[in-house]
């Protein structure tokens, strides 16, 4: 079966998720691009033969279309993703969920009631080649119990000039609650957030630390001026051995007694292969494969909205917060971390 594919949203994430499944996806087409810009959606659609649409709603409705990926802004990832529910259709969410967990719970309960999992959510490092290298040396036990996880996400600069700390926090920061969570395999129980000065008016880095229930300190940089392009790393700490993310560059320059690697300019370069992958499970999930066992869920969604409100809170009062999780429901029994 050929997954005739709707992509919502034709900003940056929209026009790749797009490409990807015009160029890169065995059994998918790009059926429609949805944007409420539609000149954006018309640009983006016209390279594909794709049609334009500007309904969110009305797409997702639509006959002729068997799955979804929303990239839409931030805001409308929930209320889109219950559309998709609604319809009965697979959707592809991009991170977060929400920026509510309450709104997160919402749709869990709304997927829950469908009786089916109908909900995968863009936490694309599950699929990256690195961090799987280094979850199967972990759980080969070849480095023994992890103590600690050491976290590194720079962006070159701030998509605009009114990002704040705070939301370094809930924009960037949940790829690395949900890898923490994924890698480690249990939840953390409490965070700190604080930042260090700079000398002009732009966001400085947050430096975040949390604790897991199993004892573990996990250490998060996010800097979102990091000045010379994107770089995410991280190292995971054993009890016999560690095992760090390898700098990913196809070529190395030697120039002028002086040895460098590039960097990408974003995350799209930097994950293409991941996105690949996990746009590949999706499909294969709409075509009736199980749930893929990589994929992050709707529950996944929520606990890294939990940890970031916390982590907000966190930086704004100065002081340490407890996390705290509703119990896993019974439905997202095979998702990532412990029953609680
Ligand atoms: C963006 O939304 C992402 O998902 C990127 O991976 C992250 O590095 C960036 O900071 C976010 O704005």
């Amino acid at each position: 079966m050929t997954v005739r594919i709707a992509v919502i949203g034709a900003g940056i994430m929209g026009a790749d998720h797009a490409r990807i499944v015009a160029e890169d996806l065995p059994g998918a087409t790009l059926q429609v691009v949805c944007d409420m810009d539609e000149a954006r959606a018309r640009a983006i659609a016209g390279r594909y033969d794709a049609e334009a649409a500007t309904a969110p709603e009305a797409v997702i409705a639509r006959t002729d279309v068997d799955a979804v990926i929303v990239a839409s802004p931030d805001s409308t990832h929930a209320p889109l993703s219950l559309a998709c529910i609604r319809a009965g259709k697979k959707v592809m969410c991009e991170k977060p969920l929400s920026q509510s967990s309450g709104e997160c719970r919402e749709v869990m309960q709304a997927e829950a009631a469908s009786g089916t999992r109908q909900i995968m959510l863009g936490f694309m490092r599950r699929y990256d080649p690195a961090y799987r290298q280094m979850r199967a040396a972990l759980t080969a036990g070849t480095i023994g119990r992890p103590l600690m996880m050491h976290n590194w996400h720079r962006n070159g600069s701030t998509p605009s000039a009114d990002f704040t700390g705070a939301m370094a926090i809930t924009n960037s920061a949940p790829h690395e609650f949900d890898i923490l969570r994924y890698m480690l395999g249990c939840e953390p129980v409490s965070i700190t957030a604080t930042q260090p000065m700079r000398s002009d008016d732009k966001v400085a880095p947050v430096v975040m630390v949390l604790q897991t229930v199993d004892g573990q300190l996990v250490t998060v940089e996010v800097n979102n001026n990091a000045a010379y392009g994107y770089d995410v790393k991280a190292e995971l700490v054993g009890e016999t051995g560690t095992i760090a993310t390898n700098h990913v560059s196809y070529t190395r320059m030697d120039k002028g007694a002086t040895q460098s690697l590039g960097h990408d300019a974003d995350w799209r370069d930097r994950y293409a292969e991941a996105y690949r992958q996990q746009n590949k499970a999706f499909v294969r999930w709409v075509q009736g494969g199980g749930c893929p066992e990589l994929a992050a869920s709707a529950w996944d969604g929520y606990a890294a909205a939990v940890i970031a409100e916390c982590g907000v809170k966190a930086l704004e009062s100065g002081s340490r917060q407890d996390i705290t999780l509703i119990p896993r429901p019974a439905f997202y029994a095979g998702a990532t971390g412990k029953v609680a």
